[in-house]
């Protein structure tokens, strides 16, 4: 796989295609960075950005995870004092599930955000943006129905964080597109350069397939999860034999979750796939990619439950390190 393909597999955009090719021609000491709002709890949506991370860290970046406190704070998330707290959980779940200790910078937004010279260009920023498009930047980011104050700064931090924490490349899911898109406008009024952004799919909702799945609402995986938990869920799952579901009566857009997670967790950290089955239905099925899987569920070939069973069996490889490291947290304190 050449670099570019590494860098932009699985990704749904790269803005611009032409910068992300700039990058991948020359990846050494190239700095990339996803910032999250410490939780505490590592989701299937921190996942999806950090196997992105692994593969631009085995492409040679320099990778930065940043702990946006600051921001979760803005975004009513909680004290401060507890935000940090979570924090420190977080970045170990980070390390067991896989980014590289030696390659991995863990930076605090609070560590350079109280800065004078930060916070002037912050008010800089501030004079750049209008109230509408911070709002629009926030739609589907902000907690809360309406956008307070605090929310239409965090847009512009996320901007700012940019050119702080001296980034080449800035990674996200497709939630935080719009401040991608806002932080491309606005910084070079305060600085020469504007960010290349590259941007993960979102996950269906795990019963449905429709919208996305969120760890607010519905069902999520995170790494609270028992061998068990993920089992009842994955087990739940909407599963149709296609990659492409119809939409429903109402014209909601559905995916295949089952299928999206097998694409964009399980095929990146593995080699090869294995689906259990007793020797009366077949055997044990073998996949070196995701879509001879995908083609054998359509075919019919993979039954939904086997291929179930196969999922939850590998999220359960991959969430076990860090389930341990948060059980332990628990016991000490
Ligand atoms: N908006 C992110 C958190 C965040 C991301 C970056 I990249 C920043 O520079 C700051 C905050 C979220 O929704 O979790």
């Amino acid at each position: 796989m050449d670099v570019y393909e590494r860098i932009t597999r699985n990704a749904t955009e790269v803005v611009t295609e032409e910068e992300g090719r700039a990058l991948a021609a020359d990846p050494d000491g190239k700095r990339a960075y996803v910032g999250y709002e410490p939780s505490g709890v590592l989701h299937i949506g921190h996942m999806l950005t950090a196997t992105k991370l692994m593969d631009l860290q085995d492409a040679g970046f320099e990778v930065t995870v940043l702990l946006a406190d600051v921001h979760a704070y803005l975004n009513d998330k909680g004290t401060f004092e507890g935000i940090r707290e979570t924090a420190e959980r977080m970045k170990e779940q980070f390390l067991a599930y896989g980014l590289d200790e030696d390659k991995t910078e863990f930076v605090y937004g609070s560590a350079f955000q109280f800065d004078r010279e930060y916070v002037l260009d912050l008010h800089a920023l501030e004079l750049e943006t209008s109230i509408a498009r911070a709002e629009r930047a926030m739609a589907e980011i902000k907690s809360g129905d309406t956008v307070s104050v605090s929310q239409a700064v965090y847009p512009l931090m996320q901007a700012l964080d940019i050119v702080y924490l001296d980034v080449d490349l800035a990674v996200g899911g497709m939630e935080q597109r719009k401040v991608h898109m806002l932080a491309r406008d606005t910084l070079p009024k305060i600085d020469e350069s504007a960010p290349t952004c590259l941007h993960t799919p979102l996950i269906a909702d795990l019963q449905t397939g429709i919208g996305k799945m969120s760890a607010s609402e519905g069902v999520s995986i995170s790494m609270e999860d028992s061998a068990a938990d993920i089992e009842e869920k994955v087990t739940a799952a909407y599963c149709p034999p296609t990659r492409d579901p119809d939409p429903t009566d109402d014209g909601e857009e559905r995916e295949n979750p089952v299928l999206q997670i097998f694409e964009y967790h399980v095929f990146p950290r593995f080699e090869t796939v294995v689906v259990d089955r007793p020797d009366e239905y077949g055997g044990d099925l073998t996949y070196d990619d995701y879509e001879s899987l995908a083609a054998d569920l359509e075919s019919g070939e993979l039954h939904p439950a086997d291929a179930k069973g196969a999922l939850a069996a590998y999220l359960d490889d991959l969430i076990a390190p860090g389930r341990s490291k948060l059980r332990a947290a628990e016991t000490e304190s």
